[in-house]
């Protein structure tokens, strides 16, 4: 368990800690010469439980409530600090309203300093502060009248804390690892530690993560949980890991990263989020009211931007898109604290609903529909929510990412849900049962509509087909439907064309007894077939209706115009294609060259730059410079390696 002091400064915050660890938090010489705690202090202390307890020690200057912050992101318990003589006092007010906004629901008060004062101003100062916890998340929280420093009435409040220790269930270890740094240092010996508390799932020695959002990878050499050498640390604790990474020298680490799961690993610098703004706000929040945003240890700038209605105004709530001057680290259900321009008073605070938001259409209807689909408390919950209204589909990767789902989660959510996984390249995407049934359908009506009106062709290219759907799709999830299509059999592909298994089209007769002729000549040339002007010499033929009739049997899909003098059977193109996919797979950037090419296919200089110019038209290849990169598999852009059957 974590439990964090709050309160006013003076109040006896740090003699409090004192006086229930023996440990003085107050460690900078700063904080010793001015007496007051600057920076947060930490403190572990057994309080029974067989677990140390860690506290977190936090200033109460208004000048530091930024350190403050830091340290209260991921704590379990409050602690908050009254002292009787001044009573409930600003920064009493500011950090409750904080925690409140946190969503801290678990603490207890100390009434300090009341060695100091008489009963009856004890029982006023008791009135004052059970006022002022009305209707936060501690209005239960019980009050413990005391004096730190000569431990009168302390014994019951660490019975208390050792009772709450002890009844905190052990969060369970879910979600990919995640720590907020709030320190770190070098060891020497060691090297570099950094601290903090843990937000999401555990970590062992061997680990391998990532500082965010530098982006350095670390290998975990060491753990401390709560101040004790373990093998493994976990969320409820705070833990110092000491890491270990070639790139570790270059990075300045500090306050605000993340150490985290490789998963996690995506900084962002727009948010999108519930924002509720304090009851005792002056003002309604405006639109584009510039901002001190606090996620997690993190503390930056940047603006608001209100995606529905004018303003929020004081003590209600509503979504808001909060545009960074930095990027940081963010996941799905991160709570935030927002502090005036000026950094001198809490404004509001904020649940992430979307760590990636969009920059365009961000207060468009359909934004907003998606952003209440994130209001749902489960990802299960959402993800339905979600495809109910999202017409290409869930983009799983980031979802997952966003809510923190690690793979067996991820399996098990989906496994539950009457969806769709479609492969897309370079992830996955998760669409309703009867929407894919409808868009599969949509395809495949398209197709024979295709069919109907040109019988006489193969059918239409990706491009076409996807053009002429009645209603446009994501490209990545019109790929995966075709692909779908393409491995149950419900379509063929012919060289670059899709049509209906039981659509052939036909030369003419005419067109047949040549092509009979041709097809022998065209085979012989291999990865490099006659020309027109060759093909016609040898059939005895004149060049203008060879011509016509090559066209002809390309639009079909029997050749492919390569060239204006060249056209190629689909097979043979994709003879040279994976000539081409062999020479990228040598290359560590997966690329090649034209020279490379033409000498590994043989088929010369000026028909390698056809050849390659093709690929590109084909959407095989992209030219970057000197070099191509291959963006598709030879099968999915050319087909089966066989000629088609007359
Ligand atoms: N008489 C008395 N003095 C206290 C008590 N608690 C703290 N103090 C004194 O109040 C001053 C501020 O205490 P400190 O713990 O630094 O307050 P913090 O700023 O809230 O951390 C110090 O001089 C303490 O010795 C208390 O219960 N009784
Ligand atoms: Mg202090």
């Amino acid at each position: 368990m974590i439990i964090a002091t709050a309160g006013h400064v003076d109040h006896g915050k740090t003699s409090l800690v004192r006086a229930l660890t023996g440990i003085d938090t107050d460690r900078l010489e700063e904080e010793k010469r001015r007496g007051m705690s600057i920076d947060l202090g930490f403190a572990y202390v057994d309080l029974g439980a067989g677990e140390p307890v860690g506290f977190v020690d936090v200033p109460g200057h208004e000048r530091f409530i930024r350190n403050m912050l830091a340290g209260v992101a991921a704590i379990d318990f409050a602690l908050l600090v009254v002292a009787a003589d001044d009573g409930p006092m600003p920064q009493t007010a500011e950090h409750l309203a904080i925690l409140n906004l946190l969503g801290i629901g678990q603490g207890a008060v100390a009434l300090t300093k009341i060695d100091r004062v008489d009963a009856a101003r004890i029982a006023a100062v008791t009135a004052q502060i059970r006022a002022a916890l009305a209707g936060s998340g501690l209005h239960d929280a019980p009050i413990f009248p005391l004096a730190g420093p000569s431990g009168l009435g302390v014994p019951a409040l660490r019975q208390h804390l050792a009772e709450a220790a002890a009844a905190t269930v052990a969060k369970a270890a879910r979600g990919n690892f995640r720590l907020a740094i709030d320190r770190s240092f070098t060891v020497a010996g060691a090297g570099l530690v950094v601290t903090g508390a843990v937000f999401s799932g555990a970590v062992a020695i061997g680990d391998r993560l990532m500082l965010s959002p530098q982006g350095v990878p670390v290998r975990v050499r060491g753990i401390h949980a709560q101040n004790q050498p373990v093998e493994a640390g976990q969320i409820g604790q705070r833990c110092a890991v000491n890491i270990a990474g070639t790139d570790l020298k270059r990075a300045a680490i500090g306050r605000g990263d993340w150490l985290l799961a490789e998963a996690l690993h995506h900084p962002t610098d727009r948010l999108d989020v519930n924002l509720r703004l304090l009851a005792t706000e002056p003002r309604p929040l405006n639109h584009w009211t510039p901002v001190h945003v606090h996620l997690g240890a993190m503390a930056t700038t940047g603006r608001v931007a209100v995606l529905a209605g004018k303003n929020i105004a004081p003590g209600d709530a509503g979504l808001a898109q909060l545009v960074l001057d930095q990027k940081l680290g963010a996941l799905h259900g991160d709570r935030l604290i927002l502090r005036d321009q000026s950094a001198q008073r809490t404004i509001a605070g904020g649940l992430v609903l979307d760590p990636f938001a969009p920059t365009r259409g961000r207060a468009r209807p359909e934004r907003l529909a998606i952003l209440a689909a994130l209001e749902r408390p489960t990802a299960g919950e959402a993800l339905q929510a979600l495809l109910t209204i999202a017409a290409d589909g869930v983009d799983l990767a980031p979802f997952a990412q966003s809510w923190n789902l690690t793979e067996v989660d991820r399996q098990s959510l989906l496994r539950d849900l009457p969806i769709v996984r479609v492969a897309v390249p370079g992830g996955e995407i998760a669409i309703g049962e009867s929407r894919w049934a409808a868009l599969r359908s949509a395809v495949l009506a398209q197709l024979a509509l295709h069919h109907r009106q040109h019988p006489d062709h193969v059918g239409p290219d990706e491009r076409a087909l996807r053009q002429h759907l009645p209603q446009r799709l994501a490209p990545a999830l019109f790929h995966g439907l075709l692909q779908a299509l393409l491995a149950d059999g419900a379509m063929i592909r012919d060289g670059l064309n899709l049509r209906l298994p039981q659509h052939r089209a036909r030369l003419a007769p005419a067109d047949q007894a040549l092509w009979q002729k041709l097809q022998p000549l065209l085979q012989a040339g291999a990865l490099r077939p006659p020309r027109v002007l060759e093909l016609a010499a040898a059939l005895h033929l004149d060049a203008v209706p060879l011509t016509a009739f090559l066209r002809r049997a390309a639009r079909l899909g029997y050749l492919l115009p390569v060239a204006e003098n060249r056209f190629y059977p689909p097979s043979a193109l994709a003879a040279l294609a994976n000539i081409a996919e062999a020479l990228a797979a040598t290359s560590p950037e997966r690329l090649f060259n034209a020279a490379e090419f033409r000498d590994r296919s043989g088929i010369g200089r000026n028909l390698t730059i056809e050849v390659l110019e093709f690929f590109d038209k084909a959407g095989f290849t992209r030219r970057a410079g000197n070099q191509r990169r291959i963006l598709r598999p030879v099968l999915e852009v050319f087909g089966a390696a066989e000629p088609p059957k007359t």
